[in-house]
């Protein structure tokens, strides 16, 4: 009975279990869906109890009830009650859905150097202060994902990858979501709740893996044509193995530029400075 209610449940509440976060999502609509519930069986019972119970019968004449003050003011505070209940609860669960928490022992030593940019009322830092910030860039139609790790000043340079985001378990992740065209909506249930890349702004969202695993999501706004394939991969690894995987797009990207400034100095060398405006 146990097991057939909770799958019941899970099957009209959000997907969790990935972060903490979701998980309080998602015990926030189940705690709302009994108490619905609830509400629901009664009302609906009480109203086939009386369509049996005064059905028309030979010679019965229907009762003349004209109000019932004590029963309307009962029902009244009853709601008011109930809707105070929730949204108590509600506010009470809300930091722990929007606050990062601290990264658990044992998370990625990046997270001490990456997440110190600044922390503004949008953009909540753990009480330590330190996560592993990464930038998502919405673009039609892939997600790309900027870790820190830039060797150059102007920001360029840093690592990243596109679709499929590796990171850490047990390291909070505090993600900034931007948009390179259109709006994009980042979204992975297990994760936490949908965010908007909205081009111009940023959002804000965080989530901590314990347990390595793959997580899927998919760009939750019509973007454009390509919009079903915009797909998005989450994928938690032990911090030594996201270190190393890190120290390796790092690695490409390096390798990558140091071909493009030989062949830029070939090119400049042949039509002269300066004419290579964009390279
Ligand atoms: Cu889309």
């Amino acid at each position: 009975m146990g097991h057939l209610l909770s799958t019941t449940l899970a099957f009209f509440t959000p997907e969790s279990g990935g972060s903490s976060n979701a998980n309080q999502i998602d015990s926030l609509y189940k705690i709302t869906l009994v108490v619905a519930l609830i509400i629901f069986v009664a009302v609906e019972g009480g109203l086939l109890y009386a369509l049996i119970k005064f059905r028309w019968r030979k010679g019965r004449v229907a009762a003349q009830i004209r109000g019932n003050t004590r029963l309307e003011v009962g029902w009244t505070v009853g709601a008011a009650v109930i809707l105070l209940a929730l949204a108590i609860l509600t506010f009470a669960k809300l930091s722990s859905i929007q606050n990062p928490s601290n990264s658990s022992p044992g998370g990625d030593k990046l997270a001490s150097s990456g997440g110190l940019l600044y922390a503004s009322s949008e953009r909540k830092l753990p009480p330590d202060g330190k996560a592993l910030n990464i930038r998502v860039i919405g673009r039609q139609y892939i997600w790309q994902y900027v870790y820190p790790g830039s060797s150059e000043p102007d920001g360029l340079g840093a690592p990243y990858s596109y679709e499929e985001m590796v990171v850490p378990t047990k390291t909070t992740v505090t993600l900034d979501i931007v948009s390179a065209d259109v709006v994009h909506s980042w979204w992975v249930p297990q994760l936490g709740g949908k965010f908007q890349a909205v081009p111009g702004y940023h959002s804000y969202t965080w989530f901590k893996i314990e347990k390595p695993g793959i997580y899927k999501g998919q760009c939750a706004i019509l973007c454009g044509r390509g919009h079903a394939r915009m797909v998005a991969t989450v994928k938690a690894v032990p911090p030594a193995q996201f270190d190393e995987w890190l120290a390796y797009q790092k690695k490409l990207i390096t390798e990558a530029n140091a071909h493009a400034k030989v062949a830029r100095a070939k090119l400049n060398a042949q039509t002269g400075a300066g004419q290579v405006e964009n390279p």
